[in-house]
């Protein structure tokens, strides 16, 4: 399968991840993609695509224009506040203050669409995350023109964003963003499937009351694990919604058969439902020696997963989310696309 990749995705470049009260080197780095591009090019794993523009329409089916105006502007806002440090939120509107409008002042309107603090946002950060979402309606456009699968080399990630909101290395939704363009291009049905260590919440959020994708988690119990206010197994969706968000929490220290049992339970709703296409938000944090998480996934089960994938017989679009063993972050990658590719 083709690879859509830019180098854009270098001007995601902040210097700051605040962690246990400290401000370190982010998790989420450029160096991720550089590895996964290296293990591509040694095991001669397909072209390498450039994305083309989409603008931000296809960005519009999904995110709030204020928010996007706030993305744009957030990181000229900050320095004209003279601030030395890249932004970071520190108030947020918490329970017990829920005024529900974005105030004028940049520290106040970063609190406002800010779902973590983690997340620094500095210069560059909006231009690569519209790259990202170009990657992502690349692949999305080369299977929607028949190929059976691309991989979207989307950084920075995505599946934490929501409509009005960014965090956990995120900013724009590209798997949901890729999501709606299957729709929007007539596919009735569309299953997004994630697979990154961390629940999806802000996949979750923007399709939870809708009935036309299928959204299904494997992920750290939010009781243990970021992003913790979301990700249980009983939010299955509102209104129409319902019955078409499913969750699978599991514990610290899982390891790959518990997870592929779940997997598996998740491919059968996937194949119950009868989708039409398959976005797989493709987080290789699962691993065994990912540095802040906790499954015990080991580099051969991502080619066992990647072939359980393929069985679906569906198109599929890969987008990367998280994964941050950076060493092995390429290996495992491309296991899920050969696993894939060998039982497609
Ligand atoms: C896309 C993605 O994978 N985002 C993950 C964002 C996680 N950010 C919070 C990390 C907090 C790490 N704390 C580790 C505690 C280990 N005991
Ligand atoms: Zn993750």
């Amino acid at each position: 399968m083709k690879t859509v990749h830019t180098e854009k995705h270098r001007l995601r470049a902040s210097k700051t991840e605040l962690n246990g009260g400290q401000l370190v080197p982010p998790f989420e780095c450029p160096e991720r993609v550089e590895h996964i591009l290296a293990e591509l090019a040694a095991r001669r794993h397909g072209e390498i695509v450039a994305p083309d523009a989409f603008g931000l329409a296809p960005v519009r089916r999904i995110h709030d224009g204020a928010y996007l105006d706030f993305l744009s502007t957030c990181w000229e806002e900050w320095q004209a506040a003279g601030y030395a440090g890249e932004a970071i939120a520190t108030t947020w509107p918490s329970r017990r203050m829920p005024l529900s409008r974005p105030p004028r002042e940049i520290d106040g309107r970063i609190g406002y669409y800010c779902l973590a603090a983690e997340t620094s946002i500095s210069g560059g950060t909006w231009e690569a995350a519209q790259a990202a979402a170009d990657v992502a309606l690349t692949g999305q456009a080369l299977v929607a023109g028949g190929a059976r699968a691309a991989f979207a080399l989307c950084r920075p990630p995505g599946h934490h964003a929501a409509q009005d909101m960014f965090g956990g290395y995120c900013f724009l939704n590209n798997a949901a963003i890729a999501a709606q363009a299957f729709r929007d291009q007539g596919a009735a049905r569309v299953a997004v499937l994630d697979v990154d260590f961390h629940h999806g919440n802000g996949t979750q959020a923007i399709f939870y009351d809708r009935p036309d994708v299928l959204f299904l988690s494997l992920h750290g119990d939010p009781d243990e694990a970021f992003p913790y206010f979301l990700g249980a197994a009983d939010e299955t969706g509102t209104g129409a919604g319902e019955g078409f968000n499913v969750n699978y929490p599991l514990a610290p220290g899982t390891a790959y058969p518990a997870w592929a049992e779940a997997l598996e339970n998740a491919l059968a709703r996937i194949r119950a439902y009868g989708a039409e296409a398959v976005v797989v938000s493709l987080g290789l944090d699962t691993f065994k020696e990912d540095p802040i998480s906790f499954f015990k996934l080991e580099s051969a089960d991502f080619t066992d997963y990647g072939r359980r994938i393929a069985r679906l017989g569906l198109p599929t679009l890969f987008v990367l989310e998280g994964g941050y063993a950076v060493a092995e972050v390429g290996i495992n990658t491309v296991n899920v696309l050969t696993g894939f590719e060998e039982e497609a």
